[in-house]
């Protein structure tokens, strides 16, 4: 037979209703960093394809810098390096950062 005690919690559930914070991803403009490069990494970073990557590529080159894409924090962070390491292992100072959102 099943007992019919209740035993009441003692530590307070917090609905969890929030969404993790979102980061942006940063692209910075340069110099040196030939257009078609920031391009193709664009394209094999953030999965855009040509045409995207050119409008946010051509933003950056005009403005100063772009917003590529938002994600979790670890994804945002992870894209960042992995494009930046793409510029530094061809010899190009290409930049991306990451920034919360809000
Ligand atoms: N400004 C670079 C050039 O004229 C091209 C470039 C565009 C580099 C965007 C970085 O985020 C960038 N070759």
């Amino acid at each position: 037979m099943s007992s019919n005690v209740v035993v009441s919690r003692r530590t307070k559930v917090k609905p969890k209703t929030e969404r993790p914070r979102l980061y942006k991803v940063i692209l910075l403009n340069d110099d040196f960093t030939p257009r078609e490069f920031v391009v193709t990494v664009l394209k094999a970073v953030f999965r855009m394809n040509a045409e995207q990557a050119y409008r946010v590529m051509m933003t950056a080159h005009q403005r100063g810098c772009c917003v590529v894409a938002v994600f979790e924090k670890d994804v945002a962070e992870t894209k960042a390096t992995e494009a930046t390491d793409l510029g530094r292992q061809a010899g190009h100072p290409l930049s991306f950062t990451t920034e919360p959102e809000q």
